[in-house]
C-alpha cells in the first residue's frame, strides 16, 4: 500500500512541476484571442479550425496520456535493491496495434485535409469575384485593380519588372485601366480572387484571420488563391517567409468595407487613371512611326 501512495505521489509531484512549468511556455504576442485561433473573418475558415482543434486534442490528449504511462513506469519499475531487472523482446501482437492505430488516424487526416485543400480552398473562383493583382516587392506589398472594365487583364511573370511590377501583358488593352493601391481594400461577403507575383525574392502571403498563407515566388503567377470576407474591418497582410533584412517591416494594411463603401472608393480611384477619350497608351510610339 505504501509502494502505491509513494509512487503516486511522486507521479503527481512530476506532473504538477511539469504543468506549472507549461504555464511559462506560452510567449505569443498576440493580443486578442491569445489561448486559441485568431478571430476567423473569412467564409470556410470554420474547417480549417475544426481540423486544427481535432489535431490539437488528439495529440495533445495522446501527449498527456504517454506522459502519465512514462512516469508511471519510470517509478514502478526503478532500481531497487535485491529486485533482479526483468528483461523483454517486445510483444508483436501490441507493436501491430499501435502502429496500426497511428497509421489509420495519418490516413484519416490526410483524407480530410485533402478534400479541404481541393474543395474549400482550392476550388475554382465564383464568377462575380473581385480581380486583385498582388505584387511583393523588398519589401512591401502592392495591389492592382481591375479599373472601370473590371478586367485585369492577361499577366506573365516574365514581364514583372521594375516599371511592371504586376507582370501586365503590354498588348493586352484590359489592363490599360488598372490602377493600384497601398492598401487591400475589399467589400465584405464578396469573393476575392488574387493573382500573386513577386519581384525578387520568396515572400509569403498571409493573413491569419482569413486562414490564408501562400508563398508567393519569383517568376511565377499564381493565381489559384480567393476568399470571401465576412467581417467588416482592419487587418494586417504580412510577410511570412524570411525575405531580408527589412522583412520585419513587410507588411500592407487591409480594409474590409460595406459593398457601398467599396464601390465609392472603386469609381473614385477608377476615374483618376479613366484614358482620355481616343487617347492610347501607345499613341506616342504610333506618331513616331508613320
Ligand atoms: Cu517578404
Amino acid at each position: 500500500m505504501s509502494f502505491w501512495r509513494s509512487t503516486f505521489a511522486r507521479c503527481g509531484l512530476v506532473l504538477a512541476v511539469f504543468l506549472a512549468g507549461l504555464g511559462t511556455c506560452w510567449a505569443d504576442p498576440r493580443t486578442s484571442n491569445l489561448w486559441w485561433m485568431p478571430e476567423n473573418a473569412v467564409q470556410g475558415g470554420v474547417y480549417i479550425d475544426q481540423l486544427i482543434y481535432f489535431i490539437l486534442f488528439l495529440t495533445g490528449g495522446v501527449f498527456v496520456i504517454t506522459q502519465i504511462v512514462y512516469i508511471f513506469f519510470i517509478v514502478k519499475y526503478r532500481a531497487r535493491k535485491g529486485v533482479p531487472a526483468t528483461y523483454t523482446h517486445g510483444n508483436n501482437r501490441l507493436e501491430i496495434i499501435w502502429t496500426a492505430i497511428p497509421t489509420a488516424i495519418f490516413i484519416g487526416l490526410w483524407g480530410y485535409s485533402n478534400h479541404l485543400w481541393w474543395d474549400v480552398l482550392h476550388s475554382t473562383p465564383p464568377a462575380n469575384s473581385l480581380q486583385v493583382g498582388v505584387a511583393a516587392y523588398q519589401f512591401g506589398f502592392s495591389f492592382q485593380y481591375p479599373g472601370a472594365d473590371g478586367k485585369l487583364g492577361k499577366a506573365e511573370a516574365s514581364f514583372v519588372s521594375n516599371d511592371n511590377m504586376f507582370g501586365n501583358d503590354p498588348s493586352d488593352p484590359d489592363a490599360k485601366d488598372n490602377f493600384s493601391s497601398s492598401v487591400l481594400e475589399i467589400p465584405v461577403n464578396r469573393p476575392v480572387h488574387i493573382r500573386l507575383d513577386s519581384k525578387d525574392v520568396i515572400h509569403g502571403f498571409y493573413i491569419p484571420q482569413f486562414r490564408i498563407y501562400q508563398d508567393i515566388v519569383p517568376g511565377r503567377m499564381i493565381d489559384w488563391v480567393w476568399f470571401t470576407p465576412t467581417k467588416i474591418g482592419k487587418f494586417q497582410l504580412a510577410c511570412s517567409q524570411l525575405c531580408g533584412s527589412g522583412h520585419y517591416n513587410m507588411k500592407a494594411d487591409i480594409e474590409v468595407v460595406s459593398e457601398a463603401d467599396f464601390e465609392k472608393w472603386y469609381q473614385e480611384k477608377a476615374k483618376a487613371v479613366q484614358p482620355q477619350p481616343g487617347a492610347k497608351l501607345t499613341s506616342v510610339t504610333e506618331t513616331k512611326d508613320q
